[in-house]
């Protein structure tokens, strides 16, 4: 029996085929306005295998000279974000128990062999909501475990129309994908996979 750490929930199939369809244009109509990025690891300026971009009022990013941090302008262009459809707002408002609205969706895109190593997500000065994922496309390998790094994991296949919430001890948590599974899905044009990471960041 595969038992999820406290605080997370798994809702498998949140999304139909549909609403899926629905939220991957909206995706694309974000990245046609706040294109794709390569993130670089701080310091070393290693590129991530991952692509990036988000919507909200604020977006996660990360370049060797400045490393991780939220901005409202968007690296490349120097606009804002594109605004955070209403569907996802919408799945905030029944998932999270939140009493604030959320500022960020990270948008990663995942090619065939992008993976994202175990990390934590602490970069928000708000740690008391909860973060809310939402998976569209390919099958993934994802990995949770505790607040330890090296403590024991978990893992679970994370499929199109997926989502999870993260809240309370699990907030903190460990957390990476392990490997994409190309080809699961038929949702996108081409293989991959893309994540969807609604946060609050301000206090
Ligand atoms: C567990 N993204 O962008 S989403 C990230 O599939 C990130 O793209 C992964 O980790 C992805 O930071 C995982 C699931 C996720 C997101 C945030 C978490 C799991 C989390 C925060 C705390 C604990
Ligand atoms: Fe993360």
């Amino acid at each position: 029996m595969l038992v999820l750490p406290k605080g997370v929930r798994h809702l498998p199939g949140y999304f139909d085929r549909t609403q899926q369809e629905a939220l991957v244009e909206e995706i694309r109509s974000v990245v046609a306005a706040a294109p794709l990025y390569v993130p670089e690891m701080p310091k070393t300026g290693k590129p991530m295998s991952v692509r990036m971009t988000n919507c909200g009022t604020l977006g996660w990013v990360t370049d060797k000279a400045r490393g991780y941090r939220y901005q409202p302008l968007h690296p490349a262009t120097g606009e804002p974000w594109p605004a955070i459809p209403a569907s996802l707002m919408a799945l905030w408002e029944t998932v999270s128990g939140a009493e604030k609205a959320p500022e960020a969706c990270l948008i990663n895109f995942y090619g065939e062999t992008a993976k994202m190593g175990l990390h934590q997500d602490r970069d928000e000065a708000d740690l008391s909501c909860p973060v809310v994922s939402v998976s569209l496309g390919d099958d993934c390998l994802f990995r949770i475990g505790g607040t330890e790094r090296g403590g024991r994991t978990v893992s679970l296949r994370l499929m199109s129309g997926d989502v999870l919430v993260f809240g309370g001890e699990s907030r903190l948590a460990f957390h990476g994908v392990d490997r994409i599974y190309p080809g699961t899905s038929t949702l996108l044009k081409n293989t991959g996979r893309i994540n969807l990471t609604l946060r609050r960041v301000t206090v």
